[in-house]
């Protein structure tokens, strides 16, 4: 199963606001069109399945909203202009015009078309182009550009036709989707996850029920997660921390069968309302996080977004990794900002009782966010009046292009017979392999190891120059070749290499010059480690608890990968090895992220034959199976984890996932 779904109908952009309103004026139909047209400039529309969009029918409407809302928008391609504006103004922040009734019909028919897409098995995952957006609106009423809530309705649709038990609906769009907050507060079965900005309540809409402390209610209790921004200016960094420390732990715990993400862009850089500073990159990088769950099945689908630039970009970038593309390098990744954590620190400690994974959450920080900022000092805020210039006039880099890779994945498990070897090797590679060998292992001179070293030479160098994007090798012996792909990747490809290794063995690569951030996996206590850039983590049993590797996974490896920024990934497993298939092609999925997706995969010829396969799919781009059921983390490792993050969450701010005494705002850049 694989390929990526479109939706998009032009008819979409045919309504517009028909009167002068200040807080309406960027809803225009341009938002669709000039994303469309970035999707063709690219390449990327062209390599889509188009997916035809129809109407929705009453019934559908009829799942969320209720008969008499309905019947009174249907009314309004009837009114007059002066009608129109009267009927518009019983509602908040919203516009009505003859053909919006229509285009909402559309907008949720494109959004059950590609649920239907993904869930037939059509296509793996895919994006839906439309408008008017739906997060806003409610059972009886429009409110914030939206008329009819389309992934709402999407998450009821889905568990009906599909007879699905649980639904992650991931709203990365600025604003709080309060109507689909109301819909499923109560609903154990759709997890709704949302960030906004809040300015502790001032940002519009202003509600209480925006805080990190709606945590749902009755059975849904714990199945609603907000994240306010208390701050303007939020980054990639801030982005990412909530990602790895508030709702991939979360979404892992849940595990849904079908992710369901409100794609509002309107929290990119230079959008003139989210006023945030993430670049459209990290939405390539949020997509690929989230379509680690599910088993890939994700359906995008537009909300807001007003800079036409920044829009089109971003979209461009979901796109492109919905359709498998290496993610983009983030570069100056790092420490949260002050407000950012405290943020993450009260989700975690409002959702403690809930979710296991947050069971060593501290309690909420006093002195309680849940001020108004007339409360702040004086000019602690990062953006102060004048709203409207700053984003107007800020810039920033255009996205380089994204180009898929000519070859994908070199497999070679030459120790065993029958399989693929890499053909007629230059003779630079051979030399370049004895040179290698010839420092520390001058008494490694049989033919295999040689071979194993001149293709591990050979791949680096056709990953250099971008001929092959990621390579899974049979090797036999794992010491030896991890400490030479590392000298060889540190000399030909970059001066950061990340070396992930499952076993207890003496990993031989130095860490001591910060080129290489060595994270090991085991099952026996190292000895004297206090290297910022080696971290073993002593799991039981070598991690054969699901939940601990992904807890370590999730809130210890990515924060600080992310933060590293490695060149290159060697996912490495040694004797020792005790993991899972699935939890080692989960690893390598969500590796994938780093490095622009350059990984050299090592592997034992005596190992899982199963391992060898899993990790091939993951290399060429298969979703990994998720790991349920997780069940709680042994607390002995959760020691381990925890201790790993206090010794490294100086050097590494992206670990910081807890207000400490000793951090104060003040600290903050
Ligand atoms: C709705 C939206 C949907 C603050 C003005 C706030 C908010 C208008 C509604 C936005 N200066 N206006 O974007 S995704
Ligand atoms: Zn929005």
């Amino acid at each position: 199963m694989s390929g990526t779904a479109l939706l998009y109908d032009e008819e979409m952009t045919r309504y517009k606001l028909l009167w002068e309103d200040p807080v309406c004026k960027v809803e225009v139909p341009a938002r669709l069109t000039v994303s469309f047209e970035a999707l063709r400039r690219a390449g990327l529309e062209q390599r889509c399945e188009r997916v035809c969009v129809r109407q929705a029918s009453d019934e559908e409407i009829l799942l969320i909203h209720s008969k008499e809302y309905l019947e009174a928008v249907k009314q309004t391609p009837y009114l007059s202009l002066e009608d129109l504006l009267t009927f518009t103004q019983q509602y908040g922040d919203v516009y009505f015009h003859p053909n919006i009734y229509h285009c909402a019909k559309l907008a949720i028919g494109a959004t059950l078309q590609l649920v239907d897409s993904v869930m037939t098995g059509k296509v793996r995952n895919g994006m839906a182009l439309v408008r008017p957006p739906g997060h806003h609106s409610q059972r009886s009423e429009a409110n914030g550009y939206c008329v009819f809530n389309n992934v709402a309705i999407a998450a009821l649709y889905a568990k009906k036709h599909y007879n699905l038990k649980r639904v992650l609906i991931v709203d990365w769009d600025i604003h709080h989707g309060q109507g689909i907050q109301y819909c499923f507060e109560e609903d154990p079965s759709v997890l709704y996850f949302s960030w906004h900005r809040y300015e502790h309540q001032d940002y519009w809409p202003n509600l209480p029920e925006s805080d990190y402390d709606s945590v749902g209610k009755g059975k849904g209790t714990g199945f609603n997660i907000n994240v306010p921004w208390n701050k303007v200016g939020m980054t990639n960094s801030d982005y990412l921390s909530v990602f790895f420390h508030v709702l991939l732990p979360v979404a892992s715990e849940f595990d849904p069968e079908l992710v369901l993400v409100c794609a509002g862009f309107d929290s990119a850089i230079g959008d003139p309302e989210g006023h945030m500073c993430a670049s459209p990159e990290i939405f390539g990088h949020l997509t690929h996080l989230l379509m680690s769950l599910s088993n890939g099945r994700l359906c995008a689908v537009l909300e807001g977004g007003y800079n036409l630039t920044s829009l089109s970009q971003s979209v461009c970038q979901t796109v492109h990794t919905l359709l498998g593309d290496p993610t983009p390098l983030l570069t100056g990744i790092g420490s949260p900002c002050y407000s950012a954590l405290e943020s993450v620190h009260n989700v975690r400690a409002a959702h403690r009782m809930n979710w296991s994974c947050f069971n060593r959450a501290a309690p909420v920080i006093e002195p309680s966010t849940k001020r108004n900022k007339v409360d702040e000092g004086a000019g602690e805020k990062k953006e102060e009046e004048g709203p409207e210039q700053t984003t107007e006039d800020i810039e920033w880099p255009e996205p380089l292009p994204r180009p898929a890779p000519p070859a994908h994945t070199v497999v070679i498990t030459s120790v065993e017979p029958g399989c693929q070897h890499l053909e007629e090797l230059p003779q630079a590679y051979t030399e370049e392999a004895e040179k290698i060998r010839n420092q520390p292992y001058q008494e490694m001179t049989d033919k295999v190891s040689l071979k194993c070293l001149q293709n591990i030479v050979s791949i680096l160098e056709k990953m250099k120059n971008k001929e092959v994007l990621n390579a899974l090798l049979v090797v036999p012996d794992m010491c030896v070749s991890v400490s030479c792909a590392v000298q060889h990747a540190l000399k030909s490809i970059s001066d950061r290499v990340l070396v992930v290794f499952v076993g207890d063995e003496d990993v031989p690569v130095d860490t001591s010059d910060g080129r290489v951030l060595l994270f090991q996996i085991c099952s026996k206590e190292p000895k004297g480690m206090t290297s910022h850039y080696h971290v073993p983590l002593c799991l039981s049993k070598g991690g054969n608890s699901r939940a601990s590797v992904l807890q370590a996974v999730l809130g210890l490896l990515l924060p600080l990968a992310y933060e590293f920024s490695p060149g290159l990934v060697l996912e490495a497993q040694g004797d020792s090895a005790q993991l899972e298939g699935p939890v080692w092609t989960q690893l390598s999925s969500l590796l994938q992220g780093l490095a622009q997706g350059r990984t050299l995969a090592l592997l034992q010829p005596d190992g899982d034959r199963n391992m060898v396969n899993a990790t091939c799919a993951s290399l060429f781009g298969s979703p990994a199976p998720s790991l349920s059921p997780l069940g709680p983390a042994p607390a002995q490792d959760v020691d381990a984890i925890e201790a790993q993050r206090h010794r490294l969450q100086d050097r590494w701010g992206l670990l910081l996932n807890t207000i400490s005494e000793s951090r104060t705002e003040s600290q903050d850049g």
